[in-house]
C-alpha cells in the first residue's frame, strides 16, 4: 500500500496480537507504530523456560489443530520450527473427534495401580457426556445451567443404568474416575469448576482439524522469528500503560493520548489494545478515559477469564510405564462427582500429569496440571512447600514412599500483574453477542467523532478461537486489517 495518511499507530501488549498486528501494519507500509510493553520480555503467555537442560513451556505448549487452516501452523512451518511427524498429511488430517487418546496410567488414593481396561468405562462415559453437550448449541434454554451440573447429573443416572450390574466399589471408583475428568477439564477451561461454565456457550469454540503438536526449540522460538521481521525500535519494553485518553475531539490534534505509567504521554491516532481479559477486567476503569460504553463492559464482565497452572516435577527415574502419555490419579471418597476442593487441600485438584515426550530427548519429567481458586492458592505458597506435596501425593497414590522430585518448575499466572489469570472461557450467561462486543472498535458506530480511535485484539477478542495462540494472532491481524483498509477506502474516494 502507498500509505498517503502514516497515521500513529500505538499497541499495548507485545504477546502474539500485538507482535502480529505491528507486523501487519509494518508490512503494509505504516511507518509509525509503537508497540508499549509492560514487561522486559516480548511474547507475553508464550514463554519458555527450562528445567535443568529440559525446555518447560511455562504458557503456551501446543499448537491446537496443527492443519493448513491454522495461522500459527503455517507459520511454525515456514520457519522451520516443527519435528517431522507434526508436517505429514495424516497429522494435518486427523480429525478432532478421531484423536487417538493419549496412553494413560491410573493411580487410586490408596496407592495402587489400577488398569486401564478397567477404568476404561468411566473415560469413554466422560468423553461421551462431553459430546452431548452439543445437543444444546444455539438453544435458548437449557435444563442445566451449566456443563458441570449437566455432567454431574447424567453422569450419576447414566453410571446407575449402566452399570448396574458392577458391584458398589467398581461403580463408585468410576464415579470417582470422572470426578478426576471433571478437573482436568477445568484445566481446558481455566476454571475453577465446571459449574461456571455455559452449556450453551461450551459450544461456541471450533476446533481444527490436526494432532496437537509442541515446538520443539520452545513456543518462544516462533517468536523471536516474528520480531526479527519488525524494526528493533517498534518495541518500548518496561513501559506499562496507566490510561487510554480518548475521544480528545476538543483539541483538533491525535484523538487518542497514551499515558503511561512513567508519566509519559504519548499521542496517537489510533490504539490497539491486547491486554489479557484478566488484566481488563480488573483495570478497565482507570484504563479507558472515558470509560467503556456500558454494553462493552457488561460483555467484559460475562465472559470468563480464569486459571490453569503447570507444575512441573522432574524425577531420578520413571514410575511410570515405557509407553504411557497421561497419568490419572483417582481419589477414593470423591463418587460425588464434584470438581470443587479447597485451600487446605488444594493439592487435591490435581488429578493429571502429562509425560514429556519423547522420552529419548527429555530426562523424567511430568507436566502437572491444576486449576482454578485452588492453583491461585497454590501460587502464593513457597516453591518447597509445592515441592513436599507433590512428593507425598505422589507417594500417596503409588505406594511408594521413597520417590523423590529432583525438582520442580512451575506458572504463576495468576499473580502475574499484566495477565490475572491464563485464559478466557464461555462463563455462565456468555454469548456469541459478548464476543462481539469485544472486538468492537470504539467510539462505536453512529459516533461523529473520528473513528478507530481504540481497537481490541487479543486472545479473547476472537469469536471462537478464544483461549488459542493462532487466536490470538488472527485477532491482531484482524484490527490490522482494520486499520489497513480504512485507510485504503479513504484513498480510493
Ligand atoms: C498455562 C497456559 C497454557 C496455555 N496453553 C496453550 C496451548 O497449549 N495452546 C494454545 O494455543 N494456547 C495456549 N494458551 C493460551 C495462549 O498462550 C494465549 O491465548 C496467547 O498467548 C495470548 O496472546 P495475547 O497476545 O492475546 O496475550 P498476551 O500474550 O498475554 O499478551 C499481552 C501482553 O500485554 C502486556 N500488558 C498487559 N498490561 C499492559 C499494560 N498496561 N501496558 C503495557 N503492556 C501490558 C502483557 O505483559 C503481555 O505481554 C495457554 C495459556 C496459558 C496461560
Ligand atoms: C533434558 O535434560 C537432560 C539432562 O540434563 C538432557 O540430557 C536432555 O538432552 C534434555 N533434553 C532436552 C530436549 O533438552
Ligand atoms: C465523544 O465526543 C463527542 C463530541 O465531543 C461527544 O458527543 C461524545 O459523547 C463523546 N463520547 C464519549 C464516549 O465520551
Ligand atoms: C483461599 O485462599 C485465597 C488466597 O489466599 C483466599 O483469598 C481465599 O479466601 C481462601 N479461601 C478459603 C475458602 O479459605
Ligand atoms: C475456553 C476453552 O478452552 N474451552 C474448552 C473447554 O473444553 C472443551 C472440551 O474439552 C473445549 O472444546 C473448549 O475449547
Amino acid at each position: 500500500m502507498a500509505v498517503t495518511a502514516d497515521p500513529k499507530t500505538v499497541i499495548i501488549g507485545c504477546g502474539i496480537a500485538g507482535i502480529a498486528a505491528a507486523h501487519r501494519l509494518v508490512n503494509a507500509g505504516f511507518s509509525r507504530v509503537r508497540i508499549l510493553e509492560a514487561t522486559a520480555r516480548s511474547g507475553g503467555r508464550i514463554k519458555t523456560d527450562r528445567l535443568g537442560n529440559n525446555i518447560t513451556e511455562m504458557g503456551a505448549s501446543y499448537i491446537h489443530g496443527p492443519s493448513k487452516e491454522n495461522p500459527v501452523f503455517c507459520l511454525a512451518q515456514d520457519y522451520g520450527l516443527l519435528d517431522p511427524e507434526a508436517l505429514t498429511p495424516e497429522n494435518q488430517a486427523m480429525d478432532v473427534d478421531e484423536r487417538p487418546h493419549w496412553v494413560p496410567n491410573w493411580f487410586s488414593s490408596s496407592g495402587q495401580k489400577l488398569s486401564a481396561e478397567y477404568m476404561k468405562p468411566a473415560l469413554e462415559m466422560f468423553n461421551e457426556l462431553l459430546d452431548d453437550t452439543s445437543q444444546f448449541e444455539n438453544q435458548k434454554e437449557t435444563p442445566w445451567a451449566s456443563v458441570g451440573h449437566f455432567i454431574q447429573s447424567e453422569a450419576r443416572q447414566r453410571a446407575a443404568e449402566r452399570w448396574k450390574d458392577e458391584d458398589k466399589s467398581t461403580r463408585e471408583l468410576l464415579l470417582c474416575a470422572i470426578s478426576s475428568m471433571l478437573k482436568v477439564e477445568c484445566c481446558t477451561n481455566a476454571t475453577s469448576t465446571m459449574d461456571e461454565i455455559d452449556l450453551v456457550g461450551f459450544n461456541i469454540y471450533k476446533g481444527l482439524p490436526g494432532l496437537d503438536c509442541t515446538l520443539p526449540g520452545g513456543f518462544e522460538e516462533l517468536i523471536k522469528k516474528l520480531m526479527l521481521e519488525i524494526p528493533t525500535d517498534v518495541v518500548t519494553y518496561n513501559l506499562p500503560v496507566r490510561c487510554v485518553h480518548w475521544n480528545n475531539t476538543a483539541s483538533g490534534g491525535n484523538a487518542v493520548t497514551v499515558e503511561c505509567d512513567d508519566g509519559e504521554r504519548i499521542a496517537a491516532d489510533h490504539v490497539i489494545v491486547t491486554v489479557p481479559l484478566g488484566y481488563l477486567k480488573k483495570h478497565h476503569s482507570t484504563l479507558f478515559c472515558p470509560p467503556l460504553p456500558a454494553h462493552k463492559l457488561s460483555s467484559v464482565q460475562r465472559q470468563g477469564f480464569g486459571t490453569c497452572n503447570k507444575i512441573y516435577v522432574e524425577f531420578e527415574s520413571p514410575w511410570w510405564d515405557a509407553d504411557c502419555q497421561i497419568i490419572y490419579l483417582v481419589w477414593k471418597d470423591e463418587e460425588d462427582v464434584l470438581d470443587q476442593v479447597s485451600n487446605k487441600s488444594w493439592i487435591r485438584k490435581m488429578s493429571t500429569f502429562t509425560v514429556l515426550k519423547p522420552s529419548e530427548r527429555y530426562s523424567h519429567v511430568l507436566c502437572g496440571w491444576i486449576a482454578g481458586r485452588e492453583s491461585e492458592y497454590m501460587e502464593t505458597l513457597p516453591e518447597q512447600e509445592v515441592r513436599l506435596s507433590i512428593t507425598e501425593l505422589i507417594r500417596t497414590f503409588t505406594g511408594n514412599p521413597t520417590i523423590t522430585p529432583r525438582r520442580i518448575l512451575r506458572s504463576q499466572w495468576f499473580h502475574d500483574p499484566w495477565t490475572c489469570g491464563s485464559y478466557s472461557h464461555p462463563a455462565i450467561g456468555c454469548s456469541e453477542q459478548d464476543l462481539e462486543n469485544m472486538m468492537e472498535p470504539l467510539p462505536t458506530k453512529g459516533s461523529q467523532s473520528q473513528p478507530l480511535q481504540v481497537l481490541f485484539a487479543g486472545e479473547a477478542t476472537h469469536p471462537y478461537y478464544y483461549s488459542t495462540v493462532h487466536g490470538a494472532l488472527l485477532t491482531g491481524w484482524r484490527e490490522a486489517d482494520r486499520l489497513i483498509s480504512h485507510y485504503s477506502s479513504k484513498k480510493s474516494m
